[in-house]
């Protein structure tokens, strides 16, 4: 009753049925169920960028897959990961969003590094740089060493947009004309799933027929490559055009290894360093598509199997 509560309160002479017994508070689950934690593929270390949670453009599916198929010692989140520009203007959160921000905190939980640089879309967390929120340290940059003993320079990258008179990369295309493109790209995508195809970037393919987009890209590789050589490092990875991409850079005997960790509104790419050094590009669509045919195989080998016991 109402006035029960108020007595409750007021005159603290009986309990307060608004608030619930924390002891009662069972931890949250994510909307979709975590794939077991064993077996995974397992790296040294994982560098993902530009997840840009909150928009529409987000490939939260592919990614929660890719997140319960792999595993690592450090997870790099090398920015873009919320999208605060679009949440400001719409609120958007989808269940899939939580589950990500969900399995990111349980991965730290159980013992993965996860420094997290935000980018420009998420700059609002660059205030907090030095903290720590549940595990993920939050940094401005990093220097990562590799198995191997090279010096990578980390960072999200959309801090040479100033030193490149271009600006932001977006200009040439305007935010809102680029958010319709992921939009319309998730919608082809998930007709073309309904009719059994696999996954294809309709923005990637458009952005490389952009002659202003490749020069665009080829210039931002060189500046950003220019800096990691000016500091005596091997080389350096960023993320913020979200486009994937390995090239070395430079002058002969003086290049500089530039790495791209892609994007998962478009490619849907993560960077991978195996235990011995030794780094790759992952096309996360194609290896899904490369498993679907795997399984197939083998369950028409087992269908087969059955026809011969029979
Ligand atoms: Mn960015």
């Amino acid at each position: 009753m109402f006035s029960d509560y108020i007595d409750g309160y007021v005159g603290n002479s009986g309990p307060v049925r608004a608030v619930p017994s924390l002891e009662r508070l069972t931890p949250q689950e994510p909307a979709r169920p975590e794939r077991p934690p064993e077996p995974r593929r397992r790296y040294r270390t994982i560098w993902i960028s530009d997840i840009h949670l909150g928009t529409r453009g987000c490939n939260a599916d592919l990614l929660i897959d890719f997140l319960d198929s792999t595993g690592s010692d450090t997870l790099y989140l090398v920015g873009d990961i919320i999208d605060g520009w679009r949440l400001k203007r719409k609120f958007y959160w989808p269940a899939a969003h939580n589950d990500i921000v969900w399995r990111l905190l349980k991965r730290a939980k159980r013992g993965t590094r996860i420094v997290y640089i935000p980018g420009n879309h998420d700059e609002m967390f660059r205030q907090f740089t030095g903290l720590n929120f549940g595990g993920i340290e939050i940094r401005r940059a990093a220097f990562h060493d590799t198995a191997d003993g090279r010096r990578l320079m980390v960072l999200h990258g959309d801090e040479f947009d100033a030193v490149m008179l271009s600006h932001r990369w977006l200009a040439f295309v305007g935010d809102t004309a680029y958010h319709l493109l992921m939009a319309a790209n998730n919608w082809v995508n998930a007709a073309r799933r309904t009719l059994g195809l696999p996954y294809w970037s309709l923005s990637k393919t458009a952005k490389h027929r952009v002659k202003n987009a490749v020069e665009f890209i080829g210039r931002y590789e060189e500046v950003v490559s220019r800096a990691a050589a000016e500091r005596g490092l091997d080389g350096v990875v960023c993320g913020h055009i979200h486009t994937a991409e390995h090239r070395m850079i430079g002058p002969q005997g003086r290049q500089v290894e530039y790495w791209n960790d892609g994007d998962w509104v478009e490619g849907c790419n993560a960077l991978v360093e195996h235990e011995d050094g030794r780094m790759e590009i992952l096309d996360w669509p194609a290896e899904v598509a490369a498993r679907e045919e795997r399984l197939a195989a083998t369950g028409a080998e087992a269908d087969r199997a059955g026809v011969l016991a029979a």
